[in-house]
């Protein structure tokens, strides 16, 4: 397998087109015969020696026949290698010169689903047969043009053994079902919508399924099914819900209708992400499908619900346009990321889903950004586009998506998506086409914005301000920098926009900006977007009447970090008195996150000078917990501490000690001062209402289970027998009486998390165990809570894990529970210091190992699964050479993966 880097630049339209697509797939066990019969033309553009050679995609098939216009070829006739079947057609066919040329080939290959472990291609899950083929699985199919722009007319007959198999599912509508002899049967589909062959599906398997019909906005009923295991028929209904909530909604808010007469889901145990978009056909990871009250988290139900929103938005955007060529992902995955935000949002809490959304651009793709993997949201190259499926591609393609929404105005920005579908519908098209769409129906020029898709890195925003009390103005200068990537070192400005608003005493003050420059856009008088265009701007207010507190980046309006130095005084007024939720929530974290740093350089034994520090803000807290008419979501958000991940990636050569040991004094001094407060508002819950998962539910139960948590922490951390049996049997009951898996799970992980409860949490896991072995996606949870315990010898216990029935290394879903949450979200374990307080590399060499066994399996995984590897660039030098050298010793091995020998050579 070649390890060549491909290049944007050497992009070139494929010399042949495939207008028809013809695949028999013959399913018996152990071998699957594949026939295609590929209906070619000529592209007229193309010149001659471009014609010459037809090269077809293929991978791990062994290739049986070929046949062109009928005629069988022989292997003198054409090339074979490991990645490619060519023809000469210039030298079998001769007619180069002839724009009409035309011509079919048949090509007969055998392929091993049992055997392919990897889970792209066709492949086995629990019984069933199965396909993934974004980005390049289709290659591993069949013979076949594998790129995004060749799009074709697909009809797929499926043969299967009638009994095993009584559900055989492709794309499109189905055209005929006919028993064969010897107890097969055959069944055809026809997908009326070109389409590359990314978005190809198949399915066989023993399923049962719920179904539901949607009728569209012009009055067109569509066939809703979703099918699962008999025994998960009980788990679908919430999906089906998400759905057809979805389809109302692209009508009404992107003006979108459902094309075909049939939409299925088909649910997965083994998959290597959540859920796959292929017309007609989506395929689903069960995690991302299936949920109960009984078992399944609010956070699973809202993923379900986020997913199925973003499989199916996908329609239009990505399906009906779709991608010219692998650079341009983020053109659908951005844009659709953005659109199932929008979703989210307006189906339940707006502030949350925002809080939650920038809270994981700043703790995980802000370190993507910063270092060794940093990419362009638009690459120029890559080796293994697997690799690719990044928070860059999604998260920050999102937010660029979201600042044209706010640049334009939910309006404008309508028209322009309108003008896109349009302008594109049925074409494979870039980023350039899309952004061209906005501009031509705003008016305004995107030049500049271009730098967003273009650039890699985190720009970074630094403020001063001066106000000026006889002149009543107001003066803030903006500095914007990008450190420089290893895609250019040099970076042109961004063309940023910024929600701000001024606080007064009383209230926001009007804004008036002298001269109007840079552009002002004002909604009302009270809130601007102001447009940053250069490296420096200074921006003078006027008629300011009193010394203003700006609040800055509201709606977190640009993907762009922040140094602004305010006090606690001026943070606690934005606290107090935002409007908008996330800028109130942002206030709070940046009081939070100065008291982590005065705590970091606080020495152990200064406990008054900790108290200090930790005292207004508890105070605040005990305010804000009083406060009957705050919203129980945004108390719940403010009171949770940035995380561990944040707070690294802020820093650079971090101690971890020292920062976890700061973080940890803050926790506790918040849970001692509103010790009674949450003790009376935990009592003051109905234990018992009936489970539903929608937003004023779920931001109880959320409030309730962060006082849990910090309940638990106070006794724990104290020694007050009396309190501490009085929480301990609070939380036990919880655990044992919870009508549902949010309140149940909360209680076990705050068991867990308290070393005065270890007898009681070592019973709780024990009985979780008993009660849910046979339910596999409660499994993982019961897997995942063990790898992040906060205990001396997680990594013993992973180690331990791994040989456990619950576990399985061959599914994904597993390995993310165990190791990679080990990993990723354990971080004092994975980072442990030994017992002379050196750093230890044990845990770093646990995963290299864990990723070259992976990786003869699954090469998609492996690759995902080493990524806190390479996050070294924050840690201090002691650190760094460890988790290096781990990165060495995976580099070390000569057979390699394409997707982890790219990720460990550039991250080295
Ligand atoms: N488009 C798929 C992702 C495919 C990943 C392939 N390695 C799911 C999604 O983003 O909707
Ligand atoms: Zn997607």
């Amino acid at each position: 397998m070649s390890n060549k880097t491909i290049y944007l630049n050497d992009y070139r339209a494929p010399a042949y087109w495939i207008e028809r697509t013809d695949l028999y797939v013959d399913l018996r066990d152990g071998q699957t015969k594949v026939s295609s019969r590929l209906s070619m033309h000529v592209n007229p553009d193309a010149d001659r020696d471009e014609r010459q050679q037809l090269q077809l995609h293929g991978r791990e098939l062994a290739l049986e026949s070929v046949e062109l216009d009928g005629q069988p070829l022989n292997e003198d006739d054409y090339e074979l290698d490991d990645e490619y079947l060519t023809l000469p057609v210039g030298r079998l066919l001769g007619d180069l010169e002839n724009d009409e040329l035309c011509f079919d080939l048949t090509i007969v290959t055998l392929i091993e689903p049992e055997k392919n472990t990897s889970l792209e291609g066709l492949y086995r899950s629990s019984g069933m047969y199965c396909t993934q083929c974004e980005a390049e699985g289709f290659r591993k199919i069949t013979y076949y043009l594998d790129r995004p722009d060749v799009m074709s007319e697909f009809f797929t007959s499926i043969e299967a053994d009638a009994d095993r198999y009584p559900v055989m599912l492709s794309n499109g509508n189905k055209i005929e079902d006919k028993q064969l002899d010897n107890g097969r049967r055959l069944v055809r589909w026809h997908d009326p919508f070109k389409k590359p062959a990314y978005l190809f599906a198949l399915v066989a398997g023993d399923l049962e399924c719920v179904e539901d019909r949607f009728l569209t906005m012009s009055g067109r009923e569509i066939l809703l099914q979703i099918f699962v295991e008999a025994k998960d028929l009980d788990k679908c209904q919430h999906a089906m819900d998400s759905l057809k909530h979805s389809m109302r909604w692209d009508e009404e808010v992107y003006g979108r209708e459902y094309d075909l007469d049939i939409f299925m889901i088909v649910a997965v145990d083994d998959f290597n992400m959540g859920a796959m978009e292929n017309k007609g056909l989506n395929i689903f990871n069960t995690s991302c499908v299936l949920a109960k009250a009984e078992t399944t988290t609010d956070a699973g139900f809202q993923r379900v619900e986020g997913v199925v929103a973003h499989e199916y938005f996908h329609n239009w955007s990505g399906n009906r346009v779709t991608c010219r060529d692998w650079f341009q992902l983020s053109l659908k995955e951005g844009f659709t990321v953005f659109r199932d935000a929008q979703f989210s949002s307006d189906m339940g809490s707006e502030t949350v889903k925002r809080v939650e959304d920038v809270s994981l651009l700043r703790s995980a793709q802000f370190v993507e950004d910063g270092g060794p993997l940093a990419h362009a949201v638009r690459p120029d190259s890559f080796i293994e586009i697997s690799n690719f499926y990044t928070l860059t591609i999604y998260e920050k393609g999102a937010e660029i998506v979201r600042m044209l929404h706010t640049l334009l105005g939910a309006d404008t920005f309508r028209k322009g998506s309108d003008l896109y579908f349009d302008r594109h519908d049925g074409q494979a098209v870039t980023v350039e086409d899309f952004v061209a769409a906005m501009a031509d129906a705003s008016g305004r020029d995107f030049t500049q914005f271009m730098n967003w898709y273009r650039q890699a890195g985190t720009p970074e925003l630094t403020l001063s301000e001066e106000y000026d009390d006889q002149a009543r103005e107001y003066h803030v200068t903006i500095e914007q920098y990008c450190r420089p990537t290893s895609e250019s070192d040099e970076k042109a400005p961004y063309h940023i926009p910024l929600n701000v608003c001024l606080w007064g005493e009383a209230g926001a003050l009007a804004i008036r900006l002298k001269d109007q420059a840079p552009d002002v856009e004002t909604a009302d008088n009270t809130q601007a977007i102001i447009e940053l265009r250069e490296q420096r701007t200074e921006l003078c207010f006027v008629d300011v009447p009193e010394r203003p507190v700006l609040s800055f980046l509201r709606g977190f309006s640009a993907p762009v970090k922040v140094h602004f130095e305010r006090d606690n005084d001026q943070l606690l007024r934005l606290v107090r008195s935002e409007s908008d939720g996330f800028a109130r929530w942002d206030a709070c974290q940046q009081l939070l996150l100065n008291a982590i740093a005065a705590l970091e350089t606080v020495a152990a034994n200064e406990t008054e000078e900790q108290a200090q520090i930790c005292e207004p803000i508890a105070e605040a807290f005990v305010e804000l917990l009083q406060d009957e008419t705050a919203d129980p979501a945004m108390i719940a958000l403010m009171l949770t501490l940035p995380s561990l991940t944040y707070l690294i990636e802020l820093r650079d050569n971090v101690d971890l000690d020292k920062l976890d040991r700061a973080r940890e004094i803050l926790r506790i001094a918040i849970a001692n001062r509103c010790f009674s407060t949450l003790w009376r508002l935990y009592q003051s819950y109905d234990h018992g209402v009936a489970y539903q998962p929608e937003a004023e539910q779920i931001a109880m139960r959320s409030l309730k289970n962060t006082a849990l948590a910090y309940l638990m922490l106070a006794v724990d951390q104290g020694d007050e027998q009396e309190n501490r049996t009085l929480i301990l049997d609070a939380c036990e009951a919880q655990y044992r009486y919870a009508n549902n898996m949010t309140d149940q799970l909360a209680a076990l992980q705050a068991l867990l998390n308290a070393d005065c409860a270890a007898e009681r949490a070592n019973m709780a896991l024990g009985a979780f165990y008993e009660q849910w072995q046979s339910e596999t996606l409660v499994m993982n949870l019961w897997l995942q809570v063990q790898a992040v315990r906060r205990s001396g010898n997680a990594l013993a216990h992973v180690r331990d894990l791994k040989n456990h029935p619950a576990y399985d290394n061959n599914n994904p879903n597993k390995i993310r529970s165990l190791i990679g949450a080990f990993c990723g979200q354990n971080l004092m374990a994975f980072h442990a210091s030994n017992s002379q307080g050196e750093a230890s590399s044990e845990a770093y060499e646990f995963l290299a190992g864990e990723v070259l066994s992976l990786d003869r399996r699954n090469p998609q995984i492996a690759a995902r699964l080493l990524v806190p590897l390479t996050r070294w660039h924050k840690f201090n030098g002691e650190r760094q050479a460890l988790m290096k050298s781990a990165l060495q010793s995976i580099a070390n091995r000569k057979e390699l993966s394409k997707d982890v020998r790219e990720l460990v050579e550039k991250s080295l």
